[in-house]
């Protein structure tokens, strides 16, 4: 029989209230809660309920023009305590959390991250955590942080090197779920209003098993440790992070629309999408396999899967798990289009950074200047992402880009949207109705502003605007530009313009 603690009975006496009350069928044994994960209702195209509003807009994001509000910023602590170790090679600096998250306060960090792993031990008695976590608590009151997530560490134990929540063995499985909602506590004491599960184990490079089941299995883990949490008073949310690979070579539900598809079929009720997200890492978790991050954080804007944060570093494309500082190894136009996303959708979440000083950077100021160029790049991105909702020029290639709507087409989708029960006449009707002439004449329309679209949104990016206008002079945005010549665009944003 599974138990949170060995100690548990004794621990009950004194503390009554917290762990006096574990009544989860982990506790008394794994048949209960198959049976219940079995019996869910199940989601299907054809029963869910289908609201049209849901997917007609009626403002098209790309052209929100209201200020941006800089986002607020997080970072994991397990970055400023980062040694500089790798595969190869021993440690170089030896940072201390405390100074790490003064570096990171002077620089307006607010928030930080822990994962269990990085305040105490894995089998740590609950007084042990209770300490730690008190630690932490004082030197965060000292610093003026809080905290933003908790996170179960289920990749570095070697218990977990065949997966945590989808290893074939069930004692392993068993052994996950028992670290997971252990965390729970600490989760509560610490504030963290979100707990992310990174499946770092959750994968294979033999195929030993079933994908299908492994995916299953990572899913239901997870499930128990999100439904003891609720079941213990937990009201934060929970998040998964998907990564396309490592450390296993081949992972579970690796990327976010396939982590968001996983979520819909094992969360299906109400209560619980609402709270179970995604929160992505960008560019690392997807440019290390080529992918582009901005057409995956669209999808889970767009899906309403995205979480109270969202991962951010740097990641030279196709390599390995990189985590540099944002802004080195990959593409700032790519970090511009997160960044553009995240404030078009109005999203009021935290990027946390997830990213550490590169191996080379050895002695104690390395943690001052890392923090400070995390916060200097994202606020550049934001003010780039005024500069771009101002400018003329952007203006003018955008509304030859979306052209004028077409009434008709907009009835086919507001008719189709709304579902099957729909008069089969009107549907037939709407579409005749369309005012389609011929593929030739669609041909015929001029689609030249997208790549000038490109150039433009490149100046932006690069801080060449003001003398990148001019090369749109002669062409029929030159209006244009000749307004942005004679009026210079003002930053929006405070902290930007400082
Ligand atoms: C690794 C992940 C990892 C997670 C962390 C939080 O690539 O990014 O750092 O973000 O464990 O769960
Ligand atoms: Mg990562
Ligand atoms: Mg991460």
């Amino acid at each position: 029989m599974a138990v949170l603690y060995h100690t548990e009975q004794r621990f009950a006496l004194t503390k009554g209230l917290f762990w006096g009350t574990v009544r989860f069928p982990l506790v008394g044994g794994s048949g209960v809660l198959f049976y219940k994960v079995r019996s869910l209702p199940r989601f299907s195209c054809c029963s869910a309920p289908f609201h049209k509003e849901a997917f007609m807009p009626k403002l098209r994001r790309s052209q929100n023009r209201s200020k941006v509000v800089p986002l607020p910023l997080s970072i994991g602590g397990w970055c400023l305590v980062n040694l500089g170790q790798d595969p190869f090679g021993d440690a170089v600096r030896a940072p201390t959390l405390t100074d790490g998250l003064r570096s990171c306060r002077d620089a307006v960090i607010t928030h930080v991250s822990f994962h269990d792993r990085d305040l105490y031990p894995d089998d740590a008695t609950p007084e042990i955590i209770d300490e730690k976590v008190d630690q932490v608590l004082r030197l965060l009151e000292n610093t003026g942080q809080q905290v933003l997530c908790f996170t179960t560490n289920l990749f570095s134990n070697p218990c977990f090197r065949s997966g945590a929540f989808s290893s074939p063995r069930p004692e392993v499985r068993q052994a996950a779920i028992v670290k997971g909602c252990r965390s729970v506590h600490a989760a509560r004491r610490l504030g963290a209003t979100n707990i992310i599960f990174w499946g770092g184990r959750e994968g294979t490079e033999v195929f030993e098993q079933d994908c299908g089941e492994a995916v299953r299995n990572y899913m239901l883990g997870a499930r128990a440790v999100i439904v003891y949490a609720t079941a213990q008073g937990y009201q934060g949310t929970f998040t998964f992070e998907p990564k396309v690979y490592e450390p296993r070579f081949h992972s579970y539900a690796a990327t976010g629309a396939a982590m968001g598809s996983a979520i819909r079929e094992f969360f299906p009720e109400a209560e619980l999408a609402a709270r179970v997200k995604i929160n992505p890492e960008y560019p690392q978790h997807v440019a290390m396999l080529g992918l582009n991050p901005a057409i995956e954080l669209g999808q889970l804007i767009e899906e309403d899967l995205v979480g109270p944060c969202v991962h951010f570093g740097g990641q030279p494309p196709c390599r390995m798990d990189a985590d540099f500082a944002p802004g080195l190894g990959g593409s700032p136009t790519d970090d511009f289009h997160v960044c553009k996303l995240l404030h078009d959708a109005g999203y009021r979440g935290f990027v946390e950074f997830d990213c550490r000083p590169l191996r080379t950077s050895a002695s104690e100021h390395a943690m001052q200047l890392f923090a400070r160029q995390c916060v200097a790049y994202w606020r550049q991105l934001e003010h780039k992402v005024a500069l771009f909702r101002r400018d003329p020029i952007i203006r003018a290639l955008q509304a030859e880009i979306f052209g004028q709507p077409i009434a008709q087409l907009d009835d086919v989708l507001a008719i189709t949207a709304a579902g099957a029960e729909t008069d089969s006449h009107d549907i037939i009707g709407a579409v005749n109705r369309l005012p389609f002439s011929s593929f030739a004449e669609t041909a015929a329309i001029d689609t030249d502003a997208i790549e000038a679209f490109g150039y433009r949104v490149q100046q932006i990016v690069c801080g060449t605007h003001r003398e990148g206008a001019a090369m749109f002079h002669g062409t029929r945005w030159a209006a244009a530009h000749t307004a942005t010549a004679a009026k210079p665009v003002e930053s929006v944003t405070e902290e930007a313009s400082n």
